[in-house]
């Protein structure tokens, strides 16, 4: 087998493998407080795992594993996790998966016809990556050139009906060491709310506000009371499809455009880039369609010096693990939603969970992604899988 580069990154060369079998996963987490967005409460994460066993060039055995972000509803986005593994049974593993070698570029380029679902196949990419560089004996942080030993840790903070109950949500946060809050908004649980935690914290520490679509274009006027809180960003205020709303917002406010749900590719970020609308992007690999494409943004939004940040999808050590490689590419410049295992889950799936030392994670350099699993803990928490 010979290895290959894709082309428009700046990585190096990577055997592919031979594919045996594919399972897909799943598994049932409960979260150690519910996590309440704009647009609903999460209480439980319902996760889709990849597990492509593969042969290396050489004939080693390896097993790559892929998180699929998708949530359980279609309230972030389109995708879910049942669609997502039907999606992946019925029409994305049949096209993947065809005789021969495979390197984690193929994925994307095979699935191209296939219109959406880029979790779906996000999830597929990052398991073949994953047993590509387990096989190679690589970290991806190593593969990818990643910058530092140490990426900064922000923490995403759910809404509260009390303000009370909010600060000292947040209050437990800043004790952590978390270097960046993170608040969710919306009409109603807003400007006063934020006003608050920046009084509770104090000017020097970096806040922003994250809205999932729950404002609209009327909105400006009330966004802009958040101006003199002097926040990092507001992120996603209007739809995912509103881009020339968000472009026309960011005339009227000074805070910065931060856009999460609006990106799902490296083109729709150009896109948003030119029309003013994107003044810091939010990286998140599955709702791009991989790794590999949030690669391709983080160069983009680097060359048009547009600062970028990695967001979360509340996943396991697997997906964290990989995020906090991504995070230490140089262009991402703002704290990520990288925290640490813990916020979100009592125990995780992995032997190393993320953890956050002075306000930061440690960047991941054992071969693949950056974990290894916990097979009995995994196995415990497990409701289904189905090997093809
Ligand atoms: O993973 O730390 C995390 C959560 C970060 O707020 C977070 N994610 O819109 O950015 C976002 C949300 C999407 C998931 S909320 C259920
Ligand atoms: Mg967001």
């Amino acid at each position: 087998m010979t290895a290959s580069v894709p082309d428009d990154l700046a990585v190096g060369p990577l055997e592919p493998v031979e594919v045996v079998d594919v399972a897909l996963r799943r598994i049932s987490l409960p979260l150690v407080v519910p996590f309440r967005t704009s647009f609903g409460v999460e209480r439980e994460r319902d996760i889709l795992l990849v597990e492509v066993a593969a042969r290396s060039g050489g004939g080693d055995h390896v097993t790559g594993w892929g998180e699929c972000v998708a949530l359980t509803d279609p309230t972030y986005s389109p995708e879910y996790v049942d669609g997502a593994q039907h999606v992946i049974e019925h029409h994305l593993l049949p096209t993947v998966l065809v005789e021969g070698p495979i390197e984690a570029a193929d994925v994307g380029t095979r699935l191209a016809h296939i219109h959406g679902h880029p979790m779906a196949k996000g999830a597929i990419e990052m398991a073949v990556l994953d047993a590509q560089l387990r096989a190679a004996g690589r970290s991806f942080a190593d593969w990818i050139g990643a910058a530092t030993d140490r990426i900064p840790s922000g923490v995403s903070v759910g809404i509260f009906d009390e303000i009370d109950d909010l600060l000292s949500a947040v209050q437990g946060y800043v004790d952590e060491g978390y270097v960046r809050i993170k608040l969710k908004i919306e009409p109603g649980r807003d400007i006063d709310h934020v006003a608050a935690v920046r009084d509770l914290i104090g000017p020097d520490v970096p806040l922003q506000v994250d809205a999932n679509t729950a404002y609209r274009r009327t909105d400006g006027e009330h966004l802009a009371r958040l101006d003199p809180l002097d926040l990092l960003l507001v992120e996603q205020p209007l739809p995912e499809h509103d881009v020339l709303g968000h472009a026309r917002l960011a005339e009227q406010i000074d805070t910065p455009i931060c856009l999460d749900e609006s990106l799902v590719s490296l083109d729709t970020t150009a896109d948003a880039i030119d029309l003013g609308a994107c003044e810091v992007a939010n990286i998140k690999p599955g709702r791009v369609g991989g790794y590999l494409e949030a690669i391709r943004i983080h160069d983009l939004c680097r060359a048009r010096d547009v600062p970028v940040w990695c967001g979360g999808m509340i996943e396991t050590g697997i997906g964290r693990a990989a995020n906090a490689a991504l995070a230490a590419l140089p262009g991402f410049t703002l704290p990520g939603d990288i925290s640490a295992s813990t916020r979100f889950y009592a125990q995780d799936i992995v032997t190393d969970p993320i953890t956050v030392d002075d306000g930061h994670v440690a960047v991941p350099r054992t071969p693949g992604l950056g974990f290894e699993i916990d097979a009995g803990f995994l196995d415990s928490v497990t409701t289904s899988r189905v090997v093809h």
